[in-house]
């Protein structure tokens, strides 16, 4: 691959330090780097590769020259700024809810739908981390039985949250461990000590009782799977977990599948480590998925509910393969 003239946008966030990251340990060839942010961070100094580079206020000018852009700061910000990087010919990847489920725009898991990358013209979404890890599973399960229906219920890190919900964590638990009442800022309630059906921490709820994460795995995974008549439902919910999302995941099938047949096929998927040992407490864990690349799947065993059903417990990094990671991977195959 020749070198790049690359952007990331939204440099300074959880997201864009993790894309750094990435580029750097998967040696990306970078014929140039550009750190975007917004006017706050103008000017801080960040470290790649051994040279210091100052983070640039985003702006529709931003994107001359540049050929692939990373961005990830939020959906408005790519709402207004991707068209124009794309006019200028740059391909951008994004981490943002934007343009997800726009028809033009290929929603892409390198591990399941990489043909999609082809099609794009000009922006290519990056999904929901929490939909990532589970596309992860399931696409060798549907190749292998045709997956008809999907029941989840996620266990979700706080730095999906951003920065500020890290810091609100660690504050709550001081205070709480001191007899002392948590502040809420980010969250609606303490997230120390608790579990919250909510994501994100405002304005989730509409019309039909489901939150908008829970609308995003519904959605998304029909997309990336190529496969619209496959029936999700999900719960999401937020554990004071720092980083690793789990997911607790019944799949039902056409063609039964036993639980050792899916261990085979998970055992032989992209991007999967299978830990199962329940005999030796092996099964995945956040606090082992944490700052690694791979989805970890354990815990599967047959549905003693439905004839053709399997229980499974899925975990990943939702920064890396959740959204740095993943969008690097696209970036690659370009
Ligand atoms: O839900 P949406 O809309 O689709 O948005 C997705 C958002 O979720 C994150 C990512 O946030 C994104 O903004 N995200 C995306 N995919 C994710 C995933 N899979 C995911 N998170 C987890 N899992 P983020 O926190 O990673 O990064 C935000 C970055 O965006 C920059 N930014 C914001 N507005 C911008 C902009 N850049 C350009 N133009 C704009 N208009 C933002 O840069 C950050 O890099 P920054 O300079 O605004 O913030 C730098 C530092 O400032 C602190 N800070 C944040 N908010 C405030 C603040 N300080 C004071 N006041 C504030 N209100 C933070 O500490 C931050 O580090
Ligand atoms: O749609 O854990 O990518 O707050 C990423 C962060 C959804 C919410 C997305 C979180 C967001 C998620």
């Amino acid at each position: 691959m020749t070198p790049k003239t690359i952007a990331v946008a939204g440099a300074t966030g959880l997201v864009g330090q993790q894309i750094l990251a990435v580029l750097d340990e998967r040696n990306y060839p970078i014929k140039s780097l550009r750190l975007l942010a917004s006017a706050r961070s103008k000017g801080k100094t960040i470290q790649f590769r051994g040279e210091t580079l100052q983070v640039e206020e985003l702006t529709e000018s931003s994107f001359k020259g540049v050929e692939v852009a990373l961005f990830s700061a939020g959906g408005g910000t790519s709402k207004q700024f991707s068209p124009c990087a794309a006019s200028d010919g740059c391909v951008v990847v994004d981490n943002s809810s934007a343009w997800r489920m726009d028809p033009k725009v290929p929603l892409v898991v390198p591990e399941v739908n990489p043909g999609a990358i082809q099609t794009h013209e000009g922006i290519i979404a990056n999904p929901n981390c929490s939909t990532i890890q589970m596309v992860v599973v399931l696409k060798p399960l549907h190749d292998a039985a045709k997956i008809t229906r999907v029941v989840v219920s996620t266990y979700q890190a706080v730095s999906g949250a951003g920065v500020a919900a890290l810091d609100e964590l660690r504050a709550q638990t001081r205070a709480i461990l001191a007899g002392e009442n948590p502040v809420c800022d980010i969250f609606p309630h303490p997230i120390a000590f608790n579990c919250l059906p909510q994501i994100p921490q405002s304005d989730a709820f509409i019309e039909n009782g489901y939150s908008t994460e829970e609308m995003k795995m519904v959605n998304e995974t029909k997309k990336i799977m190529g496969d619209d008549s496959i029936r999700v439902t999900a719960t999401t919910v937020r554990v004071p977990v720092f980083t690793g999302h789990s997911e607790s995941v019944n799949v039902e099938t056409e063609r039964k599948l036993t639980a050792n047949e899916a261990r085979t096929i998970l055992g032989q998927a992209p991007g999967l480590v299978v830990e199962d040992d329940p005999a030796s407490q092996m099964y995945p864990l956040a606090s082992r998925a944490a700052g690694r690349s791979e989805t970890f799947v354990g815990r599967i065993r047959e549905d003693l509910s439905h004839d053709r059903a399997l229980d499974m417990w899925i975990v990943s990094d939702n920064l890396l393969k959740g959204a740095a990671l993943n969008a690097v991977q696209i970036a690659e195959h370009l």
